[in-house]
């Protein structure tokens, strides 16, 4: 499939992540998300390992300079304030939250799905000579970010979520239910400067952003104290991109202990733990696995891209094989966050509907690797045709391939590097 020239669009994609870096750290993209956010950033370092292992290195490292004394890794590091993005530090208010210690980065008070640990054995294992003492040092913050997430977001085996932002599928059809459920009185004036970059129908809505942050001042009025937040907040789901990450990143962690002499009887556990949390998601009602609402029992009924992440935990479960077959014949482009077939779709709003080359990644890696062949090389055909037609944009509309939100993306270049260019490999 290649009626484009992918040395142009691999070195195009390598100067988006310069054009990104903020020396240490990369944004996503320039004005719309001006800081360091986690997820992205351990995307942004396996782009960077396919030129520079060095930097690859550094982007986790600077990502883990704000791990809190507690072990948690905050989705946002507010390295640099700047206006142009809503919320900033001083609405989180994590100064003097329970558990920051001493963390020298201003930051939020949420996590992200934690990819740093896959991303981190992936960079390592482009360049094992380099990295062994990178691996080394960053093991031990790795194990205290996973015991951190097992101890306070796992308390129904599966990986809970404390805020939508959490899941990093903000509006996500599966936090409709507790969404409906948060009254947002309270909520102290603001102006979103997300519209004032991209076109509102690309973005949450504004019953969305209420909420939003109400939830910030919630947990901002706890100081943050996870124990209370888990036992008092109306928003608890159990969330399937948390856990098949987390899944997944403890089995890398434990291939990452072997290979530095390290002990892994923990993370055997963890796997354990968490392989039986995850079975509590499958939804047979949409045949795929699914978020459940803590606080009312019930599922979402979405099926996303998301529930196609099973693979990518290492669950060789082939359940899900029909609803996906059901999803790529549905599609142009595959995968659709939000089945186009569902009630809530909308093509170009964000996570209701768009495609996303980082879970097109990893739910296509992990087809690859239980034996999802043909699958998993239509999710990385659809990715590449995606990116060479419409450029590096933040989503795309699975009908159409129209790019959407924002342009130069950092973690879709980075795919575009690690794993979509076909100078990857054959395709
Ligand atoms: C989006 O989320 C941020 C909040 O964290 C936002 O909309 O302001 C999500 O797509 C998230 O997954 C992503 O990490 C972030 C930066 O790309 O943007």
């Amino acid at each position: 499939m290649t009626d484009f020239d992918a040395a142009v669009l691999d070195a195009e994609a390598e100067r988006i992540l310069r054009l990104n870096d903020r020396g240490g750290y990369t944004v996503p993209t320039e004005g719309l998300y001006p800081y360091q956010w986690n997820w992205d950033s351990a995307f942004a370092g396996l782009g960077f390992a396919s030129f520079d292992i060095g930097r690859a290195w550094i982007e986790l490292e600077t990502l883990f300079s704000g791990q809190w004394e507690n072990g948690m890794v905050p989705h946002i590091l507010f390295h640099r304030t700047d206006p142009g993005y809503f919320p900033g530090p001083e609405v989180w208010g994590t100064e003097g939250a329970l558990g920051r210690g001493d963390a020298p980065v201003p930051s939020s008070g949420i996590s992200q799905p934690p990819v740093a640990a896959s991303l981190a054995w992936r960079i390592y294992r482009a360049d094992p000579h380099a990295g062994r003492g990178r691996l080394v040092a960053l093991f031990p913050k790795l194990m205290a970010y996973h015991r951190w997430i097992m101890a306070s977001r796992a308390e129904s085996g599966a990986v809970a979520i404390s805020h939508p932002w959490e899941a990093g599928r903000d509006n996500a059809p599966d936090w409709d239910e507790a969404m409906a459920g948060i009254e947002p009185v309270g909520v102290e004036p603001y102006t979103r400067r997300d519209t004032g970059h991209v076109d509102p129908r690309m973005r949450p809505t504004q019953a969305d952003y209420d909420r939003y942050i109400w939830l910030v001042q919630f947990a901002r009025d706890r100081r943050w104290d996870e124990t209370a937040i888990a036992a008092e907040s109306p928003f608890r789901v159990a969330d399937p991109t948390l856990t098949f990450t987390a899944l997944r990143s403890a089995r890398d962690l434990m291939q990452a202990a072997r290979e530095i002499g390290e002990d892994h009887g923990e993370i055997a556990e963890w796997v354990a733990r968490l392989e039986e949390g995850a079975a509590g998601l499958w939804n047979p009602a949409i045949g795929a696995y699914d978020a459940k609402n803590l606080r009312t029992g019930n599922f979402a009924g979405s099926l996303s891209n998301a529930s196609f992440l099973s693979w990518w935990g290492g669950l060789s479960d082939d359940r899900p094989r029909a609803a996906l077959t059901r999803i790529l014949d549905a599609s142009e482009y595959a995968l659709p966050s939000y089945d186009p077939a569902g009630p809530r779709f909308d093509a170009l709003r964000y996570w209701r509907g768009p495609v996303w080359a980082v879970m097109n990644f990893m739910a296509a890696s992990g087809m690859a690797e239980q034996g999802l062949a043909a699958e998993a090389l239509r999710i990385r055909r659809d990715t590449a045709r995606l990116i060479a037609e419409n450029g590096f944009a933040e989503y795309f509309s699975p009908e159409d391939g129209t790019p959407a939100g924002g342009a130069t993306f950092t973690w879709t270049a980075a795919v575009w590097l690690a794993w979509a260019s076909p100078s990857r490999g054959e395709m």
